[in-house]
């Protein structure tokens, strides 16, 4: 077993204590290699094998951002955005040092869903492989870094699921959005306005 073996398989069950499902789930040594960028943000998606809906339920897009949370926190990277669709997810993360570590990350997550999906979806019993492979793109100027951004926010537009992004519960959209209000809602009771005095009778 290669020092990358153990390794992979040492953080693998520190995280998940999972049994190890060779079919499905892709190891990632296929991947055309590439410049990895420390301290520095990418743009990472995931998708099922073959497009298929298994993350259709609410419960698996929640599971798959647990497990997605879990495995940034792991690995320390940052998870700053993300969007979660039926078949597919976009995650913006900030590298930590050793930004080497992505394909083990992305590795863990999608066996611990894939894993989640075979005993929760009835209709993935047949599949050998259910999570495919990721892409991930290391962004080095901020008009791509918001381009991107944007992608992510409105990718449910994108995909038909909604005609408004803030009615996507998935996503870090939604999440910013709430966030938002509470906050200005706050201010609304803490600093009365109705007892202001402003020249405003027009
Ligand atoms: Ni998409």
């Amino acid at each position: 077993m290669s020092v990358h073996a153990v390794t992979r398989s040492l953080h693998s069950k520190a995280i998940f204590q999972s049994k190890k499902m060779d079919n499905e789930y892709k190891i990632y040594e296929h991947n055309p290699p590439h410049l990895f960028c420390p301290g520095s943000k990418y743009i990472i998606t995931g998708a099922t094998y073959g497009k298929k809906p298994w993350l259709k339920s609410d419960e698996a897009k929640e599971r798959l951002l647990t497990s997605i949370k879990k495995g940034f926190d792991h690995y320390h990277w940052t998870l700053e955005d993300w969007v979660i669709l039926d078949n597919h997810y976009h995650l913006m993360g900030n590298a930590p040092e050793d930004a080497s570590t992505l394909s083990l990350m992305i590795n863990d997550i999608h066996r611990f869903i894939a894993l989640w999906i075979k005993k929760n979806v009835p209709e993935s019993k047949d599949a050998k492989i259910v999570m495919y492979n990721y892409w991930d793109t290391c962004i080095t100027y901020e008009k791509s870094y918001l381009a991107r951004l944007n992608y992510i926010w409105y990718n449910p537009m994108k995909h038909g699921y909604v005609e408004d992004a803030s009615d996507w519960r998935f996503g870090s959209y939604y999440e910013r959005i709430k966030a938002e209000k509470e906050e200005m809602e706050e201010l609304r009771k803490k600093y009365k306005w109705d007892k202001v005095k402003v020249k405003d009778d027009f």
